[in-house]
C-alpha cells in the first residue's frame, strides 16, 4: 500500500483490469525473497543447485519459445510516428492501449500480482530514477531484486514526491502470437505481455533504463546509454574511467571485469557496470557516469576462468541461472565453461543432452547476480555523482573493415563513429545470427526515439562543453584469411585500453588517417604476447577501397533518416570520402 495518490490509483486500475487473486507489495526483504523462492521451488519454476558448490543458486527453465528479446514485437508508441523513427516499430498509442488492455483483461485471475517499487541508480544520487513494475511472475520479482534496488526505500523515494515510470507486465500464456513489449514514453509507461524473458520482462532494464530513460534524457539534457563503465588503475594508483558501448553479446561483461595480462604489473580494472550507463554533464564540464543497475544479467556460454575469472568468482553463490544445462551433481553447465564436458548432462529444456538437439545450454542462457559480489566491483560504483569519464569507446563485431582501434578526431567525428557502429548479429535477440547490421551506439534495439534526433542530442554536448571524453572505436573480432580471430581479446584488450588512456593523457602517438587516429604498431604494448608484428600491422590497417565502400554504406544508412539527420553527420561522411579519394589518387 502507498500514500502516493497517483501510484495508488494506477494500482487500483491495473488490479481492476487484470483481476489477480492477491496483490503483494514487495518490500525487498530477505524473508520475502525466501518465501517467493520456496513457492517457485514447490511449483518447479526454480530448481535448487548444488548447495555445497553453489550455495543459494537456482536454475530456471523458460518456455522454449521465450528465450530472447523480441525486437519485432517491441514498439515505441508516440503520438507522432516520426518521433519514434524508423529505428523503432511504431504503434499508435490509442491502438496500442486497446490491444494491450484487451490482453490484460482478467489475465491475472488465479495469480498473485506483485507490485515492485524500484530505484535505478545508487541511493542518494540526484541522477537515480524510480519505477514501479507490476507483474504476475515471481521469477521476475526475484530477478528485479538483484538487478535493481527494490522495495521499501524505493517506495519512500516515490512517496517523497519523485516521479516514477510505470511498468505493467504479465506473462499471459507465454504465447509468441500474443506477445508485445510496448513503450509509451510520453506517459512514462511500459506495457509488456506474453514473455517472461529478461529484457522483455525485467522492465527496469532495457525498457526503463534505456528506452524510456533515453527519451527523458533528451528532454532533460543527459544520455541513457547501452554502455559498460570501468575504471583503469595504473601502477601509480591513478584511476581513469571509460564507458564502452557494444551490441549485445559482444563481450561487454568480459571487458567490464577484465583482468590485465601478467606483464601489466600494477594495473587493475575496476567494474562499475556491465550494460547500462546514465551520463550527465558535471559542473566541471566533464561527463559523469552512473550505472543504474545493481546486478549483472550476463550471457553464460563462453564464460570461463580463462575468459572472465572475475565473473566466475561472482557466480559461485546467490545467483539465478536461466536456460543453462545441468550436470548430474546439480551444477550449472554451459558451452565454453572450464573443464571437460561431463557425462549425463541435462540440457536447457530438461532433456538428457543429445548434441543432435543443439547445444546443452541455450546460446542466450543467462546468469543474474548482484554486482557487489564481483571481486573487481569498484569502490566508486555507488558514488552518488558517478565517475568522471576520460574516454567513450564504441565497438562492434566485424570480421573485416574496422581496425583494432582508432581515435575520433573530435566530438562530432566521435558521434559519427558511434552512429556508424555495425556488428554481426548474435543470439541475444531472436533472428538470424551472423549478419552485419548497423547498430548506432549499440542502441538500435534500445533507443526510445528517432535516431536522427538522438544523434543531434549527442552532437549538442559538443556545444555545451570543451571537456568531454575522447571517443574511440575498437574491434576485437577481426579475422584473417583463414577465418581465425587475429586478436586474442579478453584480458589482452587491456593493451588497447592502455593506449586509449595514454592518448587521453597526451602520452601516446598515433597516425592520422581519413578514418581516425590509429596507433603505429609500436604504440601498442604487446609485451609478453605471442603476436607477430605483421599481424599487428594487419589489425591496424585501413584499406582505403574497403573504407570507401563502408563510408558509402554509412552515408546511405544515414540518409534513411531524412530531414532528421543532423547536417554534421553528413559532413563527416563527405569529409572522409574526400580524404579517401585523395589518398587513392596519390
Ligand atoms: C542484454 C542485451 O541482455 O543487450 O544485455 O541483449
Ligand atoms: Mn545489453
Amino acid at each position: 500500500m502507498t500514500k502516493n495518490q497517483a501510484l495508488a490509483q494506477w494500482i487500483a486500475e491495473v488490479t481492476a483490469l487484470t483481476q489477480p487473486d492477491n496483490v503483494h507489495w514487495c518490500d525487498g526483504s530477505e524473508q520475502e525473497n525466501e518465501l517467493l523462492v520456496a513457492r517457485m521451488l514447490e511449483d518447479g519454476s526454480l530448481i535448487r543447485l548444488n548447495e555445497e558448490t553453489h550455495p543459494n543458486c537456482f536454475l530456471h527453465r523458460s518456455a522454449p519459445s521465450d528465450v530472447a528479446r523480441v525486437e519485432h514485437l517491441t514498439f515505441v508508441c508516440t503520438r507522432d510516428k516520426e518521433d519514434a523513427g524508423s529505428n523503432n516499430n511504431w504503434m499508435d498509442p490509442t491502438a496500442a492501449h486497446t490491444l494491450m488492455d484487451g490482453l490484460y483483461a482478467g489475465c491475472m485471475r488465479g495469480r498473485t500480482m506483485y507490485v515492485i517499487p524500484y530505484l535505478m541508480g545508487p541511493y542518494g544520487s540526484p541522477y537515480s530514477r524510480a519505477g514501479v513494475e507490476v507483474t504476475d511472475s515471481p521469477y521476475v520479482v526475484a530477478n528485479m531484486r538483484v538487478m535493481a534496488r527494490i522495495g521499501t526505500q524505493a517506495l519512500a523515494h516515490i512517496e517523497a514526491g519523485n516521479s516514477f515510470v510505470k511498468g505493467l507486465h504479465s506473462i499471459g500464456q507465454l504465447d509468441p502470437e500474443n506477445r508485445y513489449i510496448a513503450h509509451f514514453p510520453e506517459e512514462l509507461l511500459i506495457k509488456s505481455f506474453g514473455s517472461g524473458y529478461g529484457g522483455n520482462a525485467l522492465l527496469g532494464k532495457k525498457c526503463h533504463a534505456l528506452r524510456i530513460a533515453s527519451w527523458q534524457a533528451r528532454s532533460e539534457g543527459w544520455l541513457a546509454e547501452h554502455m559498460l563503465i570501468l575504471g583503469i588503475e595504473d601502477p601509480a594508483g591513478n584511476t581513469s574511467y571509460v564507458a564502452a558501448a557494444f551490441p549485445s553479446a559482444c563481450g561487454k561483461t568480459n571487458l567490464a571485469m577484465l583482468v590485465p595480462p601478467d606483464s601489466f604489473k600494477g594495473w587493475k580494472v575496476w567494474t562499475v557496470g556491465d550494460d547500462i550507463a546514465w551520463l550527465h554533464l558535471g559542473e566541471d564540464g566533464r561527463l559523469w557516469a552512473i550505472n543504474p543497475e545493481a546486478g549483472f544479467f550476463g550471457v553464460a556460454p563462453g564464460t570461463s576462468l580463462k575468459t572472465n575469472p572475475n565473473c566466475m568468482r561472482t557466480l559461485g553463490r546467490d545467483a539465478i541461472y536461466t536456460n543453462v544445462a545441468l550436470t548430474p551433481s546439480m551444477e550449472p553447465w554451459w558451452e565454453g565453461i572450464d573443464g571437460e564436458k561431463p557425462a549425463g548432462l541435462i540440457d536447457w529444456q530438461g532433456r538428457p543432452h543429445d548434441p543432435a538437439n543443439g547445444p546443452a545450454a541455450h546460446p542466450n542462457s543467462r546468469f543474474t547476480v548482484a554486482a557487489s559480489q564481483c571481486p573487481s566491483y569498484s569502490p566508486q560504483a555507488n558514488a552518488p555523482q558517478g565517475v568522471p569519464l576520460s574516454a567513450i569507446i564504441f565497438g562492434g563485431r566485424r570480421s573485416t573493415v574496422a581496425p583494432l582501434v582508432f581515435e575520433a578526431l573530435d566530438w562530432a567525428h566521435g558521434v559519427f563513429a558511434g552512429a556508424a557502429v555495425a556488428s554481426e548479429t548474435t543470439a541475444a535477440a531472436v533472428g538470424q545470427v551472423g549478419q552485419v547490421r548497423r547498430d548506432p551506439m549499440a542502441m538500435k534495439p534500445f533507443c526510445g526515439y528517432n535516431f536522427g534526433d538522438y544523434w543531434a542530442h549527442w552532437l549538442s554536448f559538443g556545444e555545451r562543453s570543451s571537456k568531454l571524453p575522447k571517443v574511440f572505436h575498437v574491434n576485437w573480432f577481426r579475422k584473417d584469411g583463414d577465418g581465425k580471430f587475429m586478436w586474442p581479446g579478453y584480458g589482452d584488450n587491456m593493451r588497447v585500453l592502455k593506449w586509449i588512456i595514454e592518448r587521453c593523457e597526451g602520452r601516446a602517438e598515433a597516425r592520422r588517417t581519413p578514418v581516425g587516429l590509429v596507433p603505429h604498431a609500436g604504440d601498442v604494448d604487446v609485451s609478453g604476447l605471442d603476436l607477430t608484428h605483421q599481424t599487428l600491422e594487419a589489425l591496424l590497417a585501413i584499406d582505403p577501397e574497403i573504407w570507401q565502400r563502408e563510408v558509402g554504406e554509412i552515408g546511405e544508412f544515414f540518409a534513411t533518416y531524412g530531414s532528421r539527420l543532423p547536417a554534421q553527420l553528413r559532413a563527416q561522411v563527405e569529409r572522409i570520402q574526400r580524404e579517401l579519394e585523395r589518398q587513392l589518387a596519390a
